[in-house]
């Protein structure tokens, strides 16, 4: 397959399922609308720091080396695996959440007045898939895991990634031991197909629960070292700075926020005196969410909504509505997640716009 012309993600992007910010595009939440848990591939969000490469699988390999194995194997004489090495391996099958970190940066513009940097997200930079590949922690163990390794740190395939005129090499971002050796996957396929060119052919990391950035596309090194591995993505990038931070910034993001998002356009109109089923979905770092609730009067009061699935990737829920008067009128979805927290009424700022993770406010007009 050909790049567009026009763009640098491989895949079709229909505007009806797709806003575009650069080389990347956001999923239109009423284009999920009906759907199954899972997102389609064809609809699935995309965010390249520059293009999607085009990879030769014949010639692909992963290559892991560094002071973290057995060995202490340099870079030229790593322990290589080919996709067919992957491809025979034990496989697993893991149903999961990837989430940009920046994901409803635009709602600290329009909900709170609080404009921050960066691409402007709505709710679209999230999406679910069933994600099939090896666990890295078998990965590891092949390439000769040593007991006293501290840190991996992936890195992509994709162009070097320029930031203010400095390049900053490749794509990568760490990961402690710890979560690499428990739940991240090595994945070959998503949904039932190999992975798109878009979304990491031939193989990336899936780290549940992670700022989407921690899941590598187009995986092509893992160094492994007893110290840690820090990367422009963990220390200048993907930290929360500004006041009420400390004075050089937070620690590396991890976990994301819990989030909930209406299946609806912006504006969308509405039927008076008519029921209609709201739809929409929710999510949380470490587990299915408890509940959800939905106001129909901007906040003012809460209904429960019914929740449509149970230990998923995600949740979808519903409520009836049958509006009475004509107008707009503000709906606000929040979900209440496994520890019984509240999507609160106000994200935190901090000045890159990470983790908007108040309840949404999603403006329809009734007519
Ligand atoms: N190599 C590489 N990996 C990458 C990226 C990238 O630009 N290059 N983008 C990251 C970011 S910021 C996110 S949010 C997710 C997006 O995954 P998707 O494009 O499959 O939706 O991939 C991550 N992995
Ligand atoms: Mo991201």
């Amino acid at each position: 397959m050909k790049p567009r012309d026009d763009g640098r993600i491989v895949k079709p992007l229909p505007p009806d399922r797709f806003a575009v910010h650069g080389p990347n595009a956001e999923m239109r939440w009423e284009a999920m609308r009906g759907e199954g848990v899972l997102v389609p591939n064809d609809r699935f969000f995309v965010r390249d720091h520059t293009r999607t490469p085009l990879i030769d699988v014949r010639t692909w390999r992963l290559r892991l080396f560094g002071d973290g194995l057995r060995g202490a194997p340099p870079r030229d004489r790593a322990v290589e695996f080919g996709y067919e090495d992957l491809l025979a391996m034990p496989s697993r099958t893991l149903d999961a959440v990837i989430e940009c970190a920046g994901n409803g940066r635009a709602l600290f513009a329009s909900q709170q007045g609080t404009p921050m940097p960066g691409i402007p997200w709505g709710l679209g930079g999230v999406g679910a898939a069933r994600w099939r590949g090896v666990p890295l922690a078998a990965v590891l163990e092949r390439a000769g895991l040593r007991p006293d390794a501290v840190d991996v740190l992936p890195s992509g395939l994709d162009p070097d990634f320029g930031l203010d005129g400095e390049n900053l090499g490749r794509v990568r971002r760490p990961l402690p031991v710890g979560k690499a050796m428990d739940d991240v996957l090595v994945a070959y396929e998503m949904n039932g197909v190999p992975l798109p060119p878009d979304h990491g052919f031939p193989a990336r990391l899936v780290v549940p629960g992670w700022v989407g950035i921690a899941s590598i596309k187009w995986l092509g090194e893992i160094e492994v070292a007893g110290r840690p591995l820090p990367s422009p993505w963990s220390t200048r990038m993907y930290r929360m700075f500004g006041p009420g931070h400390p004075p050089g910034g937070g620690p590396a993001l991890a976990e994301q926020v819990t989030k909930s998002a209406f299946e609806l356009a912006r504006d969308e109109r509405v039927p008076a005196g008519r029921t209609t089923v709201l739809t929409g979905r929710s999510w949380a770092p470490d587990g299915p969410v408890r509940a959800v609730e939905v106001s129909v009067d901007g906040g003012a009061s809460w209904r429960t909504a019914r929740l449509l699935d149970g230990d998923t990737a995600w949740s979808r829920w519903s409520l009836e509505w049958c509006p009475d008067r004509t107008g707009p009128v503000m709906l606000v979805a929040r979900a209440v997640d496994g520890t019984g927290a509240r999507q609160p009424f106000r994200a935190e700022p901090n000045d890159e716009g990470y983790l908007f993770g108040a309840a949404v406010r999603h403006r329809v007009l009734v007519a």
